[in-house]
């Protein structure tokens, strides 16, 4: 494989766990700079120094809340002043609050939901293409999900932030044609991260249950999807990735083995 990532410089949103982490790590390995950001400091820290064992060209890290303007426009401004620029804005903060249907829902999860998964990939866009513009040639890939494709029971905010995702990636894409960079999205179905844990608010036997006699994806074969889609030459753009587990046909469609 041809390597176009050597010393560019990637950003990485939601890098303290699962995509995101694995993501920079598969950058690591082929000589990037990371720019790495999640609210989790000592969790970064962790991630930055797999990094340097694995032969990123450089890692570093600064706390970043994407629900919040400020904080993302902090982070901006530190990227900025540690890069100059960025090559690759991988915008994969996010996940889900709450499996409740729509006449139980909790404003906060449904907020949570929005702020990181549609709002939060606003915010970073903005602040963050300043330093791509002068760079064509660049790439921004969204972190979807089969949730923002198919709706289902029980996923109603999750699905709306993620079909958000959707219309702003399209969006992005047009706005940006002509400058030289590209915008994607890749969009999995259930993979096994802390995502359920999140989604489940701790609870393990029901996090065990989702997962129960299916071998679903893991981050490192969405990051190596992720990590494919921004090593393609410049001219070169994925423009959308569905992946998923081979037992996953739909959201509500996975044939569970005794496992
Ligand atoms: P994880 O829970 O393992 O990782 C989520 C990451 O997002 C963490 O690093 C977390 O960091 C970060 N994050 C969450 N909210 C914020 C915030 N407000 N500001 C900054 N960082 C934030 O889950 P995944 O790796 O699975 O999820 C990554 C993305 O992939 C999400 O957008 C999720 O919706 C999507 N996805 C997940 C699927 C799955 O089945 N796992 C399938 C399809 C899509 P911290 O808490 O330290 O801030
Ligand atoms: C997460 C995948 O199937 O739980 O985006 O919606 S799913």
């Amino acid at each position: 494989m041809n390597n176009r990532l050597k010393g560019k410089w990637a950003l990485v949103t939601g890098a303290s766990s699962g995509f995101g982490a694995e993501t920079a790590r598969q950058l690591a390995d082929l000589g990037a700079n990371l720019l790495l950001g999640a609210r989790r400091e000592d969790r970064l820290a962790q991630v930055a120094a797999d990094c340097q064992a694995r032969g990123a060209a450089s890692a570093h890290i600064h706390k970043l809340d994407v629900a919040d303007t400020a904080s993302v426009n902090a982070f901006a401004d530190w990227a900025k002043a540690t890069a100059g620029r960025v090559d690759v804005l991988i915008n994969n903060a996010g996940g889900a609050h709450g499996v409740e249907r729509v006449e139980d829902g909790r404003d906060a999860d449904w907020e949570a939901m929005f702020q990181s998964n549609a709002l939060g990939i606003l915010r970073v866009s903005r602040a963050v293409l300043p330093l791509m513009k002068p760079h064509p040639g660049g790439i921004i890939l969204n972190i979807g999900s089969i949730a923002g494709r198919v709706a289902y029971e029980g996923g109603s905010a999750y699905c709306a932030s993620k079909a958000a995702e959707r219309s702003i990636t399209k969006a992005l894409r047009l706005e940006l044609n002509g400058t030289g960079l590209r915008v994607g999205t890749i969009d999995p179905g259930m993979a096994e991260t802390e995502f359920s844990m999140v989604r489940l608010k701790g609870d393990r036997e029901k996090v065990d249950a989702v997962y129960k006699g299916v071998e679903p994806l893991d981050a490192g074969d969405v990051a190596e999807a992720i990590v494919w889609a921004a090593n393609r030459p410049p001219h070169v753009c994925i423009d959308e990735i569905l992946m998923m587990c081979t037992a996953q046909a739909a959201p509500y469609k996975v044939h569970r083995g005794e496992g």
